[in-house]
Parts: structure tokens; sequence; C-alpha cells
């Protein structure tokens, strides 16, 4: 997507955006959190492109993945860099809560599809996909 130059310096991972007392900009970011929803709920990319999250609401939120909706060559993600389900489960909120004006990104190499929940709003509903082409 349209952060793939920036973020090829930086990596992926959560960062925050120094100085910052406003919310994010949506040019920063591809796929925004509101207060229990990602929007968009689905996007699609091509292979080898970087998707960035922003969280320009009031609330903290994760990017977790559903590790058994990935591709099976596909790497896990979730925000906190956790290599599997369960432990960024476990690990939220003293890893991967993405808090009020930062991002989460990562680079999909695999097609297909994925999909994705906030760990704190997943009984609210708040998930999406990644498809893959
Ligand atoms: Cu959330």
């Amino acid at each position: 997507m349209r952060r793939r130059t920036l973020l090829a310096t930086t990596g992926a991972g959560i960062a925050t955006l120094a100085g910052c007392g406003t919310s994010l900009s949506e040019e920063e970011y591809d796929i925004g959190m509101t207060a229990n929803q990602f929007q968009p709920a689905e996007l699609t990319v091509a292979t080898g492109e970087t998707v960035v999250w922003g969280n320009p609401s009031s609330r903290g939120h994760s990017v977790t993945g559903y590790e058994a909706s990935f591709p099976d060559e596909a790497d896990y993600f979730a925000s906190g860099g956790f290599d599997s389900e369960q432990p960024a489960r476990d690990g939220y909120p003293t890893s991967g809560n993405i808090r009020s004006g930062e991002t989460f990104s990562h680079t999909f190499e695999v097609a297909g599809e994925y999909r994705y929940f906030c760990i704190p709003h997943e009984r609210a509903g708040m998930n999406g996909r990644v498809i893959v082409e």
C-alpha cells in the first residue's frame, strides 16, 4: 500500500508517533480502528505489500491474526510481535496493545486470505480480513 517505502526502513511493529497530541491522519494508515470496528473491514492487496493499521480512536486495540485462517505457508502476525495466536491472547494488554495515535504494520508475502481481530473487542465483533492476491 501507500506506506510501503517508508515502512521498509522501520520494519514491522508498533510505531509511536512522537509528540502527536491529536489523532492520526487518514493519510497515515490503510485500515483505521474506530471504537469497535476496523475500517475498512476487508482490504485487498498484492503480494509483497505492507498494510498499515492506525488507531485514531481513544481506545486501545490489537491486530491479532486468527491463526487457523492463514494460508499454510504464511507467517503469523499480531501486534506485539507474537509467533502464534494463543501467546498473543495471553500477552495482551502487556504486549500488543495499540494505543491511541499508534500504528501497526505487516507485510504480506503469501497470497491468500487472512482473518484477524481485536482482542479486547472480539466479542463486540471487531474483526476484519486482508485478501492478498
Ligand atoms: Cu478493539
